[in-house]
């Protein structure tokens, strides 16, 4: 087992794992930039190395700067969390080159799942539905002729794109020609790879994702899905499991799917697979190789802490569960609380905590790093904590969620729990049957 974990992350990830490292007896480092100082991560760490100036460039995506912080302080392995390296090959590979080891998948799974095209060739070989599209089209002509077969409207994709980048809707040729050509020039700019391909469109489809677990011994699970369609500019808001969307049977088949696709991905660590869901038919769309920031939900339902298993796998441990040991009991959702106003376009909104509540009692859990007195840094993204709750029942959890969102008080900033409050009493999120268009539609209406 490794004597001390470097956690190249700030925030609520990076104290998630300090306190995972903790209690598996690990030493946790905490980096930080100038802007951190004061943060609740690093003053719960056991050990802290100052990374540099507030940019994340010359911070936490300092590379040169993580790997001195590994050697300097005797880490073997560096847990990436969320967001920043996590998904970047080269800095797997750099840290395993540097003889530690990397908590999460392989550099070579990051970077066959970070090509979305080649994602979804590997899908399509592990017998996994994809949209029906196409494989990297050439030039405008090419895209033309495939979006014959495909029939409109068409979503052209950037390979190197994901989350909601580089993408572009068409409903005809014309415009067609049009996306490829903006599309193209957008992807080369942005990710150096001007590499498209085309979906079918599917309208107002649902967003749900499957946790997969895998060791490097060949054992692979799945830990059930989260329902992640309430989402604006392709930002999560709230997440919940189990997705109150699918059936019995479109559960079963779609987490043996993304079993297979880990399987046959060589897969190892965390991982997500994403699934667009409409009707009774689930597609897919890419692999996330990262532990997720909605990763508590799945934790509230399966009792399965996630990121000590994603350190037990990196030491070489087996999955701690079998399949059908893992549980799957009650309702769980996360709400996303952020230093934005929901009343001003979502404009950030950083500055002191003046005041600080924060809620408990049964089936709460608060994962965040901030405090009274804390000064949100205004460098970084807004999210700032997570509330969990779990209940036997979703209407129970839907009754404790509101519960729990009005016993938070939080002075100072603008944050989006009144957003929270306002679809806790909505009438379309609380019969569960919304798609992911849904928030952006409400939020339209006033
Ligand atoms: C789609 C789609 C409809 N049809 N693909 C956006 C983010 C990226 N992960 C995939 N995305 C989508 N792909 C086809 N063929 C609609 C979306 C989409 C979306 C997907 C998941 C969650 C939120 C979304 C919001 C808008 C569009």
């Amino acid at each position: 087992m490794f004597d001390k974990v470097l956690i190249a992350n700030r925030g609520e990830i990076a104290l998630r794992v300090v306190r995972a490292c903790q209690e598996l007896g690990i030493q946790a480092v905490a980096v930080y930039s100038d802007a951190d100082s004061e943060a609740l991560h690093v003053r719960h760490a056991d050990e802290i190395y100052h990374l540099g100036p507030p940019p994340a460039k010359k911070s936490y995506l300092n590379v040169e700067a993580l790997l001195q912080a590994a050697k300097e302080t005797g880490a073997d392995a560096i847990h990436p969390g969320y967001g920043f390296l996590a998904e970047n090959a080269a800095f797997a590979k750099a840290v395993t080159d540097a003889g530690l080891a990397f908590i999460g998948p392989s550099a070579e799974a990051i970077d066959k799942m970070g090509n979305k095209s080649a994602a979804r060739r590997i899908a399509e070989d592990a017998d996994v539905p994809v949209v029906p599209g196409s494989d990297d089209v050439g030039s405008a002509d090419e895209a033309v002729s495939t979006a014959a077969e495909i029939g409109y409207p068409v979503m052209v994709k950037a390979a190197a794109g994901g989350g909601g980048r580089g993408i572009r809707v068409a409903e005809n040729k014309e415009e067609l020609r049009k996306a490829v050509q903006v599309a193209k020039r957008e992807a080369e700019s942005a990710f150096g790879d001007g590499t498209l391909y085309l979906e079918k469109f599917l309208a107002n489809p649902r967003h749900v994702e499957v946790q997969v677990m895998a060791d490097h011994h060949g054992g692979a699970i799945h830990l059930f899905e989260r329902e992640c369609s309430m989402q604006r500019r392709h930002q999560k808001v709230l997440e919940e499991a189990p997705s109150p969307g699918i059936s019995a049977e479109v559960r079963e088949k779609m987490c043996e799917a993304a079993v297979r696709l880990a399987k046959n991905a060589d897969y190892a660590n965390a991982g997500t697979v994403e699934f667009l869901v409409e009707d009774d038919e689930f597609y897919f769309i890419e692999m996330n190789t990262r532990i997720q920031v909605e990763h508590p939900v799945t934790e509230m339902l399966t009792g399965v802490d996630l990121v000590k298993e994603q350190i037990l796998i990196a030491a070489g441990e087996p999955l701690s569960v079998a399949q059908d040991e893992v549980p799957f009991v009650g309702h769980a959702m996360e709400f996303r609380i952020n230093a934005e106003d929901p009343d001003n376009d979502f404009m950030p909104s950083p500055g002191e905590i003046t005041f600080l509540e924060v809620p408990g009692g049964p089936g709460v859990r608060v994962d965040s790093a901030i405090y009274q007195g804390y000064k949100i840094p205004p460098f970084y993204d807004s999210m700032v904590g997570k509330l969990i709750v779990w209940a036997l029942t979703r209407e129970e959890a839907i009754n404790r969620a509101r519960r729990a969102l009005k016993e938070y008080r939080l002075e100072g900033i603008n944050t989006t729990i009144p957003l929270h409050l306002r679809l806790l009493d909505d009438k379309v999120f609380l019969s569960g049957d919304y798609h992911t268009g849904y928030l952006e539609e409400l939020l339209k209406e006033g």
